[in-house]
């Protein structure tokens, strides 16, 4: 089975991805869902894990810091970065870093955590990209501590284009900063994948979906 289809299965057993009627952050109706957070089984996770790890080391993207956006992207980040070094140990010294929703006033202080950014080459992880909201917040961040971003890995590429746009929010984001845009699995795997599992119904839908917003 191939890494994709086996993302997909994983996600599927997980109850991770869904189909139905979906309202998204963007308030467009979808006929599909992934929620990443269903991830939550020590071997789904370790699978997760797997998969993003295989997609940074396939892509050989050269870079120093994972940086995971809170919430979500924390535990991303550090599962893949444990992965990579399992995996390889010869990329050990990589490390990770994630930012806090809130910024902390005692202790350490400040809103970064992990490795320092500043003079490194950073790689974003996330869950999902639909119109790049949370990706260009990470960008933004990185770019204040200084740190050098070379690229942003996601789950799910939902290849939704951009308004005015030729390109879905992954490739016109990662395209204006000539930075690498990787990612386990698209909207057209899914579709691929789940075609003969899906009720005539389901499959008119996810292909009317991507007609109108792809
Ligand atoms: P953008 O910030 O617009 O790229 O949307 C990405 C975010 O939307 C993700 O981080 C999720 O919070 C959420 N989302 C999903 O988790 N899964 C989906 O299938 C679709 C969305 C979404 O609302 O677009």
């Amino acid at each position: 089975m191939s890494q994709k289809s086996l993302f997909i299965k994983h996600a599927v057993d997980s109850e991770a991805l869904l189909f139905g009627k979906f309202t998204l952050k963007s308030g467009r109706e979808s006929p599909y869902f992934f929620n990443l957070g269903k991830f939550c089984a020590g071997g789904a996770l370790s699978a997760l894990a797997t998969a993003y790890a295989e997609t940074i080391l396939n892509d050989k993207i050269e870079f120093d810091v994972l940086f995971g956006p809170a919430y979500k992207g924390i535990s991303l980040a550090a599962l893949t970065i444990a992965k990579i070094a399992e995996l390889r140990p010869e990329l050990s010294h990589l490390s990770y870093a994630y930012n806090r929703k809130e910024v902390k006033d005692h202790g350490e202080g400040g809103s970064l955590v992990g490795a320092d950014l500043k003079g490194r080459k950073v790689l974003i992880i996330d869950d999902v990209i639909t119109a790049g909201t949370a990706a260009n917040e990470a960008i933004s961040i990185i770019e204040h501590a200084q740190g050098n971003v070379v690229g942003m890995v996601v789950a799910v590429n939902r290849q939704e284009k951009l308004p005015g746009s030729s390109l879905d929010a992954l490739h016109k984001i990662t395209e204006d900063k000539n930075i690498r845009a990787l990612s386990i699995v698209d909207f057209s795997d899914i579709i691929d994948y789940m075609k003969p599992s899906l009720s005539s119904e389901q499959l008119s839908a996810m292909n009317a979906y991507k007609e109108k917003y792809c």
